[in-house]
């Protein structure tokens, strides 16, 4: 049967006299029929990537292009009366992670499918997942974002287990997302849930009673934990998740025919952040339940569990009071203090302790020393993981360490985003790239065709209009499309400093004002969710809110410079502004972002980035050379020194350049307290001044020199479209198809079952 005969059928009538709800419901479930017939065949051995965020982002257009069908359908539904894009619209946004590490995990699920790899995702299934943003009095607010549906990708399994902690025990349930690789074979991603979940106990906004476990486990991705009891619940969370995972491990190889002991040889367990480290204790006493040894037990474990650091902050480090786990997990504890004594009696440096002096657990560390890599996420990171942050730990185990540059996959951040630039891309250098993203090179013999840089010019004419049409709709934003897009997009943290972008603003604003126009007009836009207890943050996003309308609603600058903060900024989003942008915005405090994947996702889809020498903006700038990339302010050397000696000091940039002290001053002007909160606008400019932990000011005269610099690039238009070819071109190593085949050949050693 053709697909159009089989979505006929499965809709009972013609396509055209059908919704787009029912068009929507047929797809799904052919696309999960089609799915199945491609499931993994199976192998010895298999990779477990366990992660608290899958940011699968939706599915029907992916799963689509992935099974080779989305041309068809779309042309089937354009015939019939319908649009693809209007039943795309009806699909809800899974909200199931934070940002980078989630998308990531998404990312590699599709790339293990698509090389054929045997390996599923085990994460939890949050009912309300991440909340939902929107502003009011151009404050950030938040409200429930519910996703799941009566039919969805969601399939119910008949895997259960009961899941006991300190003075509790629930039901757990496995479902399953069906993750179908390009061309490819078909894995799971294994969310697991408890059946109790009330969605009913959630008040105003996204509160809710932190303490009934049996109705919140997996309410909400991680709920605040500015407080004891969000914490606890955040501990539940994870032992729920690990519990579950670590019990469908050992089923699943039992079932392989794996004898307990050569666990190894069928499982390899990779730890995404710390967030699941409790896997790894949990294993060590299901197995020694099952009568193994404890030191037997220990040890196959340390060969199955292998850990990704995703993190150089401090303060994101995950350090859990041992009276917590206790109280949650008393069951592990005499696992966790036997695992400290025996690092304890082996090393006498503290800094390498499971559980520290102050009865913390270290939950970095059980990874490090009972897991059997460690790997960073670009080079720079893991580089500085071996010198500073973990450096007591390379010195212990040198060989453990290992760098593992991220990637994004293709099919989502290319051929579904920007089908314009696919169909470019195919017709001058051929189909090969959908499948080996080596291939782009190719467009490097093209730097001097004036035809395929004219066009190249065209397609991101034509995003951009796209994207104006789309935020005047969902927001009503009216945007110019003749004007030059600069894009900062990602969570809202100091480190990554997006008040120096605001501070840009107000510095190019004056200048308007003071009638220094630019030579083509800017559109500066943002996007970023902030965590509900991180007060700066949100007054960040005050400041870019009372911006956005003072720049817009003044007719003497609004010809020459627009503002634009997306509301709930999310993957669907992203799919829409990536393809639009000139100017992609990576100006993070260099040593802080461990890699950054927006950064290459804005590369492939032709932006030219303004950024620091950090994460994988340093293998960016390698890649595509000095002349198509602008890079600025202090390396991270220098940050890490300043950071040691103590020595930076905001106030002093502050006192000694004008240009800065304008625009700091303009937070707190008469114009911005008349719209804005005094309180939060104070309180930041304030945080500047004194503190300025993520060095703003240090980097801030040359960041707004390069961005000039940039801009002023921009004119040479058939220049600007050269330096958008080559970072085209040099994309290809930021596939996700890449950094997998790494992980398999230097950490999983699986044999594909599917070429
Ligand atoms: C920790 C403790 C308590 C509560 C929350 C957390 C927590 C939650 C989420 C800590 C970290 C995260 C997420 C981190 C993250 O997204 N990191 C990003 O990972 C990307 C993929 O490797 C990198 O590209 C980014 O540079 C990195 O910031």
């Amino acid at each position: 049967m053709n697909m159009r005969e089989r979505l006929a059928k499965k809709l009972g009538r013609a396509i055209s006299e059908a919704s787009d709800l029912d068009i929507y419901y047929a797809l799904l479930s052919i696309i999960q029929e089609l799915s199945k017939e491609k499931e993994n065949p199976g192998s010895k051995k298999k990779l477990y990537y366990i992660s608290a965020e899958f940011l699968v982002g939706k599915l029907l257009s992916n799963n689509l292009i992935n099974l080779g069908l989305y041309d068809e359908v779309k042309d089937i539904l354009r015939e019939n009366g319908k649009s693809i894009s209007a039943v795309e619209e009806i699909e809800p946004e899974p909200s199931l992670g934070n940002g980078g590490l989630g998308r990531l995990a998404a990312c590699f699920l599709d790339s293990i499918s698509t090389l054929g790899f045997a390996g599923d995702g085990i994460g939890l299934n949050y009912h309300l997942g991440l909340f939902k943003q929107k502003f009011k009095n151009r404050l950030q607010t938040e409200i429930p974002n519910p996703w799941i549906e009566d039919q969805g990708w969601l399939e119910k399994t008949d895997v259960t287990y009961s899941v006991t902690f300190g003075g509790l025990t629930v039901r757990s349930r496995m479902y399953d997302i069906a993750v179908t690789g390009y061309n490819s074979i078909t894995n799971k991603l294994h969310l697991f849930d408890i059946e109790t979940v009330d969605e009913g106990i959630v008040d105003h906004g996204i509160q809710f009673d932190k303490e009934d476990i049996a109705h919140n486990l997996t309410l909400f991705l991680y709920p605040d934990d500015s407080d004891e009891s969000g914490r606890l619940l955040r501990i539940y969370q994870q032992y729920f998740m690990v519990s579950n995972g670590a019990r469908l491990i050992l089923d699943e190889c039992v079932g392989r025919g794996c004898s307990l002991y050569d666990l190894p040889e069928y499982a390899v367990i990779q730890i995404n952040d710390t967030h699941p480290t409790m896997v790894i204790p949990e294993l060590i006493r299901l197995l020694a339940e099952r009568g193994m040894e404890l030191d037997t037990a220990i040890d196959i474990v340390s060969r199955t569990c292998a850990y990704t650091n995703h993190t150089i902050l401090a303060e994101a480090l995950e350090k859990w009071p041992l009276a917590y786990l206790k109280k949650v997990v008393p069951q592990l504890v005499p696992i966790i203090e036997i695992l400290d004594d025996k690092v304890r009696r082996k090393y006498e440096e503290e800094r390498v302790a499971i559980i520290g002096r102050d009865d913390t657990v270290h939950m970095a560390n059980i990874d490090i020393h009972y897991g059997f890599s460690v790997n960073g996420v670009a080079s720079l990171h893991t580089e500085i993981l071996k010198e500073n942050e973990l450096n007591h730990f390379y010195r212990i185990y040198p060989e453990k360490f290992n760098n593992k540059t991220n990637g994004i996959t293709f099919r989502r951040w290319l051929l579904h985003c920007n089908p314009l630039l696919c169909g470019m891309l195919d017709a001058v250098i051929g189909k090969g790239y959908r499948t080996d993203a080596g291939h782009l090179e190719k467009l490097l013999d093209l730097q001097g065709d004036e035809g395929v840089l004219s066009r190249l010019v065209e397609i991101k004419k034509e995003n951009k209009k796209s994207l104006c049409h789309y935020l005047s709709e969902i927001q009503g934003a009216a945007l110019n499309p003749d004007s030059i897009f600069d894009i900062q997009i990602k969570r809202l943290h100091e480190y990554k400093r997006q008040q120096m972008n605001a501070l840009y603003v107000i510095h190019k604003y004056l200048e308007i004002k003071s009638g220094k126009l630019p030579a083509t007009p800017i559109t500066v836009i943002f996007g970023a969710k902030a965590a509900p207890a991180y007060t700066i943050a949100k007054d960040i996003i005050h400041l870019i809110l009372c911006l956005q309308d003072i720049v817009n609603q003044d007719p003497e600058v609004n010809p020459y410079l627009q503002v634009v903060m997306v509301e709930n900024y999310n993957i669907t989003k992203a799919e829409k502004l990536i393809p639009a942008c000139d100017i992609s915005e990576q100006i993070s405090l260099a040593s802080k972002e461990a890699s950054g994947t927006g950064n290459m996702k804005f590369m492939l889809n032709g932006a030219v980035t303004l950024g620091t020498e950090d994460g994988a903006n340093v293998e960016i700038h390698e890649l595509v050379g000095d002349d198509n990339i602008f890079i600025f302010g202090a390396s991270s050397d220098e940050v890490i020194s300043h950071y040691k000696k103590a020595d930076y000091i905001s106030k002093e940039f502050y006192e000694k350049d004008k240009m800065t002290r304008a625009a700091v001053d303009f937070i707190t002007s008469p114009e911005m307290l008349s719209i804005g909160r005094k309180e939060n606008l104070e309180r930041l400019k304030k945080e500047l001044l004194n503190k300025d932990w993520f060095m703003t000011l240090l980097d801030f005269k040359k960041y707004v020199e390069k961005k000039e610099e940039a801009l002023t690039a921009y004119e040479d238009k058939k220049a600007w479209a050269q330096k958008m070819l080559v970072n085209i071109a040099k994309a290809g190593y930021f596939s996700s198809d890449r950094t997998i085949e790494e992980y398999n050949k230097e950490i999983w050693k699986l044999k594909k079952v599917h070429h």
